[in-house]
């Protein structure tokens, strides 16, 4: 173990998002005291809050999961949040968190950070080979400055600043808006509503063939405290499934899991996206982590949390 998370102060940005809130769940067993700050206590996109932040609550680690994030229509549509408001968020925390002798700061990129056409499954080092995806250049671009900022600290520094890229990632607390939604929650939602409603058909967008890597969010906790306890260098770990499926085959998985039995059509005018982009899990499970959760045990757990939250809100 190379940092030792008993009796550490770790604050969570962005512990109310789906994976933030995973890693408070998951840093409950650790010995540590978990600090948490909503919108009200503190907006990341204000230098000046974050330094006033930090410089009160002096925590020992942080775990970065706060960003602006959404599924392909939406990364598509907004190109000036996803770039200028992760910039921002993750620029603010760096430099505040050296400011405030911060002693491990963990950062959270995602995977489309590698080039659209990077030799599958994709290692480490394929970073900055290639041209990216371009329905979500502006997302890959900040987190690729992301993976910099917490470079050029450790560089300059010493600072013990790390990076983790984790896969799609799906699970409890996700976001099943239609319009900003990734394509799990997205599906699961359009299938229960066929079903709820007896249509005959859910669409799906694009052609189904892209092929996609699933995490279940408690998993990519799971690997972001083992990485917070066990790793310290220079390159950011890629943390995945190692499998990935065709959008077609999820849409099935997910229609088998709902119980709605109807056809499914696509919507060719929507965008595919990247062809596939299933990431190397050697590095990480070189180091001994690997994940738990089953894709379908996953997405049967997802749906039940959207019956228990969602549906019944809505109902309410
Ligand atoms: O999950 P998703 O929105 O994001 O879409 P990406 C994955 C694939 O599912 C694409 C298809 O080929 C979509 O066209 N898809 C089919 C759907 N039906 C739907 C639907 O109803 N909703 C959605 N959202 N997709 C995002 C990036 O890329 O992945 C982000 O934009 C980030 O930057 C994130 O990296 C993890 O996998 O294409």
């Amino acid at each position: 173990m190379t940092y030792d998370l008993n009796r550490k102060r770790v604050w969570v940005a962005g512990h109310r998002g789906m994976v933030g809130s995973a890693v408070v769940r998951r840093l409950a067993g650790e010995g540590c005291e978990v600090i948490t700050a909503g919108r009200d206590v503190v907006d990341l996109m204000r230098q000046a809050e974050v330094e006033a932040f930090l410089a009160d609550a002096k925590p020992d680690a942080i775990v970065m999961a706060a960003a602006k994030v959404g599924g392909i229509l939406a990364n598509d549509t907004r190109p000036a949040e996803f770039l200028y408001d992760n910039l921002m968020i993750e620029a603010n925390i760096v430099a505040s968190a050296h400011a405030n002798d911060v002693e491990k700061f963990l950062f959270l990129g995602s995977s489309c950070i590698y080039p659209k056409f990077a030799d599958q499954p994709i290692t480490e080092d394929s970073l900055l080979t290639g041209s990216l995806e371009p329905t979500n250049e502006w997302y890959a671009i900040a987190k690729i400055a992301g993976i910099k900022l917490a470079q050029a600290y450790r560089k300059q520094y010493g600072r013990d600043y790390i990076s983790a890229m984790p896969t799609n990632l799906y699970g409890p607390g996700d976001n099943f808006d239609l319009t900003s939604s990734h394509v799990m929650p997205a599906i699961i939602r359009k299938a229960h509503e066929a079903k709820v409603s007896g249509a005959s058909s859910i669409t799906v967008w694009g052609t189904g063939t892209p092929r996609r890597e699933f995490l279940h969010a408690d998993d990519c906790a799971d690997a972001l405290v083992f990485l917070l306890k066990n790793y310290s260098d220079h390159e950011h770990v890629n943390v995945g499934s190692g499998e990935d499926v065709t959008i077609l085959e999820l849409t099935q998985i997910v229609c088998d899991v709902v119980g709605f039995t109807g056809e499914i059509v696509h919507d060719l005018s929507k965008p595919d996206g990247t062809p596939r982009k299933l990431m190397s899990a050697d590095k990480l499970r070189s180091m001994g982590w690997k994940p738990r959760v089953a894709l379908e045990e996953g997405i049967t757990e997802t749906y039940q949390w959207f019956l228990d939250n969602q549906v019944k809100a809505s109902a309410a």
